[in-house]
């Protein structure tokens, strides 16, 4: 398979390429983040935004789901670079109105990257596709809910329909949405988590019982060693580093396990200290092992038998609150060292480096993301950091625990609302005893097999609640054939992405309100509620009036459809739930474990925190009632000769398939994405050289291969078979069925490629990169028409 890359995107006559700096953050990047807002938002608006960002009053970032210092140690202004930038894509002054849909038929907009059609700016009413359509054209509310009505009834079982979620809905609203599907009789409720901490969830519902974090924040500050696997927090999770450097003056020691050395993992100035202006910052890592991609299983059994070895055991711990430790033991007793070096790239001796941190440690935290998740073996490896945890007792008490980050700022809290296809029995009971219906019991699609069955025909209709399944989805050929296939696909949005013009038969775009809103649906101001990283929810206000008049909260969206779904099938309250979200939470107060009286809670200063039974009192509601130890095969990943394992990530500029900007600062790159990172040794050895153009094909075990066009190779330091390019560019590449065992979630981190001689967009003459604010983007409003 192949395809061309879009020509605009192929900016080799712009790309520029140079020498990563040496500290993150500091006034730089208050700079970059500045001069992005005041140019989409204005000077007034940006003040006013950014004022209120993460304050007690205000509104949670609409980013990453890193936690809020607790009220009264909030800084003025409690936010980061790219925070910062995610406020500004949404609060822009940019619209894409019914002119614009006019002047851009989708054969001209499905030409257009990602990029662009964010730039466009905010959608302003409900548009639709008409089957053989060119253009969307305005509807009103009434009819689109009519038509969605329609296709649902229609479908011969509920089965049919794929109800997706990105991680930035409300709890209210996922709660609503998850009881319309579930009362419209389905489970199908994938989530974009399925494609990022899935693995940890399911791995830590196995050992620990519960799939959420152990620590607080006052843990991150208070432990002795802070483990940082597979994570760049100077990018994707920029306030991290604040806590990190108040852990570092509190004397913690940082081990950073990647195969790349993250700018952001070395270096810290705290822009919000005139330490962080002037001087050199906070020095973060202590050691840095730069393990060989999917190395990480066979390094943590390393560690853990050598902790073995050296009596580091906490007995108590042990004996008192885990199953399974002597098996365990046994495996790691027998472990081979030579299959350890294979797997990680490292040599014993850096092994025992960072062990001996460990040793030294009485509270470790240890922190993870993508880099560990979306692998092969990746439930296995989340085990494996659990395994080492159980064998210190760094769990459950202050200072230690686990510490998986989450990516969107609610993702959590809307698993915690029952955005799953694979609900537990309780949580079903929970909605039948509050609403008098029998929800459906079978487990429902995730993201890959939603793609399956949309692909075979077995789903017709799909429904968005936010993002852009089409580019953050595996395998993009077969994702946007899959969703050309089906008969209706209908996208709850802010602004326009890939998912919109990769379109079913009938399609139909529902502009909704952002977070920085305000929203006063039914009449009266409401308020929502969010789950950070840590479980700590609490509400949210957006001070901003909506960037159109005609947009809908996501919550009366989920009503409107309901009603016309549904009609009075189970009498279910939706009239009540859009004229105040109050009576939303005292269900949710009923129904969701943890959240009795949610509704007083969560308007606490700072919110509440929900329950944790091992991180509250070491116990683990597990299938043996206690922590469980596992034992795992340590593999080496095999790569055939001359080719590299390819991992696939965020540049500094994106926030997942949104894209900012086509700068990544923190690796040394200007003006382009479509970059391969290659170790010079490696470029070498295959006869090429450093910003030499290259297609990537990556190849999968059934013998096929996909392609994605026009990468240009940059020398980078990492281990010697490794690779790194950005997504959703190479989304093309991982096959649909290269999914973790036991999760699901796509290996979006280990894809086999070669570098073959690029084939597509090297003709380009003229790079439009930097055009993409032109033109139509250029109409905005005008800042006084908001207040
Ligand atoms: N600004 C910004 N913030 C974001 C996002 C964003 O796109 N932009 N996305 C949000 C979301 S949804 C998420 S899930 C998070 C993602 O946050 P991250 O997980 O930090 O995101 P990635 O860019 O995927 O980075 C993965 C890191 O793991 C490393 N890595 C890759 N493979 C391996 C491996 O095999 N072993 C180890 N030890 N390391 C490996 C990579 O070098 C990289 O540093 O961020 C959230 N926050
Ligand atoms: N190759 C590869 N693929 C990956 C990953 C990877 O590391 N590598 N990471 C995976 C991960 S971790 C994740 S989480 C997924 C992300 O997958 P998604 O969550 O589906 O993607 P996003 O890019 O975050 O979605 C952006 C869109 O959300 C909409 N939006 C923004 N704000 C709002 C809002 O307030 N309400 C509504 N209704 N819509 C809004 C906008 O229209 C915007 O275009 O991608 C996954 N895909
Ligand atoms: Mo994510």
């Amino acid at each position: 398979m192949s395809r061309r890359a879009p020509q605009h995107d192929v900016d080799e006559h712009r790309l520029e390429v140079e020498e990563p700096p040496e500290a993150v953050a500091g006034p730089k990047a208050v700079a970059v983040a500045l001069k992005m807002a005041v140019e989409q938002m204005g000077l007034r608006r940006t003040s006013q935004t950014l004022r209120r960002l993460n304050q007690v009053d205000g509104f949670d970032c609409q980013g990453c789901a890193w936690p809020d210092p607790a009220p009264g140690h909030r800084h003025a202004a409690e936010f980061c670079e790219n925070g910062a930038k995610a406020v500004t894509e949404e609060a822009t002054l940019r619209r894409v109105d019914r002119d614009f849909f006019a002047a851009h038929p989708l054969d001209d907009l499905r030409d257009r990257t990602d990029y662009w059609l964010g730039q466009q700016g905010r959608i302003t009413e409900p548009v639709r596709l008409r089957p053989d359509g060119t253009h969307y054209e305005p509807v009103s509310w009434d009819e689109a809910f009519a038509t969605i009505a329609g296709h649902l009834r229609g479908l011969d079982s509920p089965d049919q329909a794929v109800f997706y979620t990105s991680g930035k809905t409300s709890n209210e609203a996922a709660f609503a949405y998850q009881l319309f599907v579930r009362a419209f009789g389905t489970n199908n409720l994938p989530d974009c988590s399925n494609m990022c901490h899935e693995s940890t969830s399911v791995a830590l519902a196995e050992v620990i019982g519960i799939g959420k974090g152990s620590v607080s924040l006052q843990d991150i500050h208070d432990a002795e060693l802070i483990v940082i696997a597979g994570q760049n927090p100077g990018t994707n999770h920029p306030r991290m580093l604040t806590a990190l450097e108040i852990a570092k003056r509190n004397g913690a020691r940082i081990l950073a396990i990647n195969p790349l050395r993250e700018a952001g993992l070395v270096r810290f100035k705290n822009p919000q200290k005139a330490r962080g202006i002037a001087g050199r910052g906070t020095e973060l890592a202590d050691l840095h092992l730069p393990v060989r991609i999917n190395g990480d299983l066979a390094l943590f059994q390393a560690i853990g038998s050598l902790l073995l070895e050296w009596g580091c055991v906490d007995r108590d711990f042990v004996e008192r609150h885990t199953v399974g430790f002597e098996d365990w033991a046994a495996h790691l007793r027998t472990l081979d060292w030579d299959v350890v070096r294979r797997a990680t790239g490292l040599d014993r001796a850096q092994i025992e480096e960072a062990a001996r941190m460990f040793r030294d440690s009485s509270a470790t935290v240890t922190c993870w993301a993508m880099g560990i998740t979306q692998h092969r073996n990746a439930v296995a490896t989340v085990k494996e950091i659990a395994n080492v945890a159980f064998l210190q007792g760094n769990i459950g008490k202050p200072g230690a625990g686990l510490c998986p980050v989450r990516g969107h700022s609610n993702v959590q809290g809307d698993r915690t609302m029952g955005i799953w296809e694979r609900p537990p029995g309780h949580f079903l009971d929970g909605l039948r005893d509050e609403f008098g219906f029998e929800p459906p019991r079978e487990p429902g699609l995730d993201t890959v097999a939603a793609i399956e069955a949309l692909r075979d025909g077995e789903a017709k209709v799909f429904f968005g609640m936010g993002g852009n399944f089409v580019s953050a989805a595996p395998d993009t050929e077969v994702t946007e054939e899959a969703m050309r296939t089906a008969d209706l696909t209908v996208h709850v949005s802010t602004k326009l992405n890939r998912s919109h013009v990769v379109h079913g038969r009938e399609a139909l775009i529902l502009p909704t309100m952002g977070r920085s809103e305000r929203d006063l649906t039914g009449g009266r101001l409401q308020r929502v509620t969010v789950e950070d990283s840590m479980s700590a929810v609490h509400a949210s206000h957006g001070p901003l009036s909506p960037a159109s008049p005609h947009l809908r909260s996501e919550v009366d969206i989920v009503c409107s459809l309901a009603e016309a779904t549904l009609g009075d099938r189970h009498d279910l309250p939706w009239a009540a739930f859009r004229s105040d979200y109050t009576e939303i939470r005292r269900r949710i107060a009923r129904v969701v474990p943890g959240c009795a009286a949610y509704d007083e809670k969560v308007d606490r200063p700072g919110g509440f925190v929900l329950p944790h039974p091992p991180r509250d009192s070491r116990t683990f509601p597990t299938e043996r009632d206690r922590a469980i130890f596992t034992v795992s095969p340590t593999e080496v990943l095999q790569v055939p000769e001359g080719r590299l394992l390819l991992q696939t990530i965020r540049s500094h500029d994106q926030f997942n398939t949104t894209i900012y900007g086509l700068d990544d600062r923190y690796r040394g790159i200007r003006n382009g994405r479509r970059v391969v990172f290659v170790h010079p040794d490696d470029i070498e050895a295959f006869g090429l050289r450093d910003g030499q153009r290259v297609d990537l094909v990556s190849e999968w075990e059934d013998g096929s291969e996909r392609r994605a066009p026009s990468f240009r190779i940059v020398a980078y330091d990492q281990p010697r078979g490794c690779a790194a390019a950005y997504y959703p560019e190479t989304n093309p590449l991982v096959p649909l069925g290269s999914t973790a065992i036991g999760s699901n979630c796509p290996t979006s981190k280990s894809v086999i490629v070669r570098l073959a001689p690029d084939t597509g967009g090297t003709d380009a003459q003229v790079s439009d990169a930097g055009s993409v604010i032109a033109g139509d983007a250029k109409r905005t409003v005008e800042p006084d028409q908001l207040s």
